[in-house]
């Protein structure tokens, strides 16, 4: 059976999950496989950070990853679609399907089509809908609804929390590491899994504060206490499943106690987990301690923060992180008495539109940051690389050295999500931010007498604070965004070499529709296409209409010493963020570095030499 094959024949299991029935085939009917999962009913909200969903949707996909062969695999899939539920299903197939070998260069089609109801306001879904009714001969396109207004100071964010790309990445990024993911059942390790955690997370922070500043707005203050009274948020959505609203937070609620989890237990969590930091250990089972070393430290704390199944000790560290989501998402509703939807924190395709997200995850963020300050700071030595100097960065545009950003139209197909009972399109157009393209030129002199190779690492970060002050590198380290990290040749004497943005290793160049899957207008390059990566439309942040200067920060280091031994490389974008599925993640240096430790600002000069180049870029927002 062919690639194309496989994936005509996966496609329809993702389609119109909105309007499957409640009825289940009961346990005595079904493959035998399958008799103990469907527990999780259909109509619910599934989140893979709820322990007893996840481990629902960990049977599912370990289930659907042992199966014999494709056939076996999709009987089993074609058959779990009418017993589980939905949210449940779907995210389960997509691990079976990212993982399977039988299943290499099938992809997984984007979630904002298969549940648009997660992406889409609910008003503009019922506006689509009466369109669709009403002029039945014919396509239909809708313009997307506001989800409020500028009485919420948040409001101004709207656009950035709302981007179907960032949300889908997280949901990808998830996919592509789920927290349960057991090694030795699935016969691949996921390398430094807890740091990519610690890092594809940052990484989303700090872009958020970019956009902040942008905005005009000060960066945001992370949650840390477990009884403060929170913002309100909401989000505009109806889950097509039930019909039920995704939960809204009315404003001065603060976190309660769950069925499964209580506020106390979060707190313990922390402070176990702080303690640890601070002692430079944590505490394996029995009298068993592991050293939080430089290596494997961030590593091992990402495991337990989440906590995914290679936590160290969950049941003394708990699960913090995946339950803060949970606990974030049911504040209106604690013990389910008025059996209300939880909110959007409840699952990674939502996450991202509430502002307590951000907040969130620099409360966890903060807590790696802890740990990094324990560790040595980077030396010169650790930082240069002898006989390279860059001598110039260039970023060509249409103005060397000038970004314009602006909004750009674009449209969601929703009729394969959504059974409007036409068989002509039906679709939302909506706005999103781009950037013009751009390519950066870096010029360096090679005084080695010989060819070397390099790694380019690019960041961008602002220049000044929300008052106008210069920041220091220190106080701008956390705001650092990785721009693209890829290996250089660099030939001896002076050369220049050029990188298109489109390239950079953070982004997924381009996401395949529904119907691109369908109609096989899939290039022979998607054989390695993982889906996750960030959106390349959001990879600069949107500057402002006067003019908002950012610190582009380039730096090369020696490729002999940063390479992966036995480096493979599985998915072809977006590496940085996304890792490599199951190969060696491509860069021995510790992910975010060199601003991944506190940086000593009254020696940074000393500290960066030749080998990197800060220049400013104006990133200038056109509307
Ligand atoms: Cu991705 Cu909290 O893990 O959102």
């Amino acid at each position: 059976m062919t690639v194309k094959e496989r994936q005509d024949l996966l496609l329809p299991l993702f389609e119109h999950m909105t309007t499957l029935s409640r009825e289940s085939i009961p346990p005595d009917q079904r493959d035998e496989r399958l008799r103990e999962v469907g527990i999780l009913h259909r109509g619910t909200l599934f989140s893979c950070f709820h322990e007893k969903h996840l481990a629902e949707a960990t049977r599912l996909y370990e289930i659907l990853h042992d199966a014999k062969d494709f056939e076996d695999f999709f009987a089993l899939a074609k058959q779990a679609r009418d017993i589980v539920n939905e949210g449940l299903f779907v995210y389960a197939v997509s691990v079976a399907v990212l993982h399977r070998d039988d299943c290499k260069g099938v992809t997984v089609p984007p979630i904002q089509e298969i549940f648009p109801d997660r992406f889409i306001p609910a008003e503009t879904i019922n506006l689509a809908s009466k369109e669709a009714t009403l002029k039945p001969n014919e396509d239909v396109v809708v313009d997307v609804e506001e989800t409020g207004n500028i009485l919420d100071p948040e409001h101004t964010l709207a656009y950035y929390r709302e981007d179907i790309g960032i949300n889908a990445h997280h949901w990808h990024w998830h996919i592509a590491y789920p927290a349960t993911w057991n090694p030795s059942h699935m016969g691949a390790v996921k390398d430094r899994k807890g740091e990519l955690f610690f890092y594809m997370h940052q990484q989303m922070c700090a872009r958020y504060d970019c956009e902040r500043l942008s905005n005009g707005m000060n960066r945001m203050i992370p949650f840390h206490n477990f009884e403060e009274h929170l913002e309100g948020y909401a989000p505009h959505l109806t889950s097509l499943i039930s019909g039920l609203n995704y939960g809204s937070r009315p404003e001065g609620f603060s976190l309660r106690d769950l069925k499964d989890v209580d506020v106390q237990d979060m707190e313990r969590w922390r402070e176990r987990i702080l303690e640890s930091i601070h002692l430079g250990y944590v505490h394996g089972h029995g009298e068993e301690r592991i050293p939080l070393d430089e290596k494997h430290g961030t590593d091992i704390l990402g495991a337990i923060i989440e906590s995914s199944f290679e936590s160290k000790n969950s049941t003394f560290y708990g699960s913090l992180h995946n339950w803060g989501h949970v606990m974030m998402a049911r504040m209106h509703d604690p013990d389910g008495r008025f059996q209300e939807n939880p909110g959007v924190m409840s699952d990674t395709s939502t996450a991202l539109r509430d502002p307590i997200f951000y907040r969130w995850h620099r409360f966890i963020d903060n807590i790696f940051q802890d740990y990094k300050a324990t560790l040595p700071h980077y030396t010169k030595d650790d930082l240069s690389f002898d006989g390279i100097k860059v001598t110039d960065v260039v970023v060509k545009a249409k103005s060397d050295n000038v970004i314009t950003t602006f909004m750009k139209e674009d449209e969601l197909d929703l009729s394969h999500g959504i059974n409007f009972g036409t068989n002509h399109k039906v679709k939302v157009r909506y706005q999103h931010l781009d950037h013009e393209p751009f390519s950066i030129s870096i010029t360096v002199n090679n005084t080695t007498g010989a060819a070397k190779e390099c790694i380019v690492r690019i960041f961008l970060a602002p220049q000044y604070d929300e008052l106008g002050n210069l920041l220091t590198i220190e106080e701008g380290r956390r705001l650092f965004i990785e721009l693209d990290k890829f290996k250089q040749t660099l030939a001896a004497g002076q050369s220049s070499f050029s990188r298109n943005a489109i390239d950079s290793n953070v982004t997924l160049s381009k996401v395949p529709t529904f119907d691109d899957l369908k109609s096989g207008e899939v290039s022979d390059d998607y054989s390695e296409f993982c889906s996750c990566g960030w959106p390349e439309n959001m990879l600069i942040p949107r500057g402002n209409h006067k003019g908002k200067p950012f610190v582009l920060f380039v730096l090369l280091t020696d490729f002999e010493k940063d390479k992966v031994p036995d480096f493979q490389r599985i998915c072809m974008d977006a590496f940085s963020y996304c890792g490599t599925k199951t190969g060696m993640y491509p860069d021995l240096k510790p992910m975010g570095f060199p601003f991944d430790r506190p940086i000593d600002h009254d020696h940074a000069d000393e500290l960066f030499t030749d080998n990197h180049h800060r220049s400013t870029v104006t990133i200038q927002y056109v509307s």
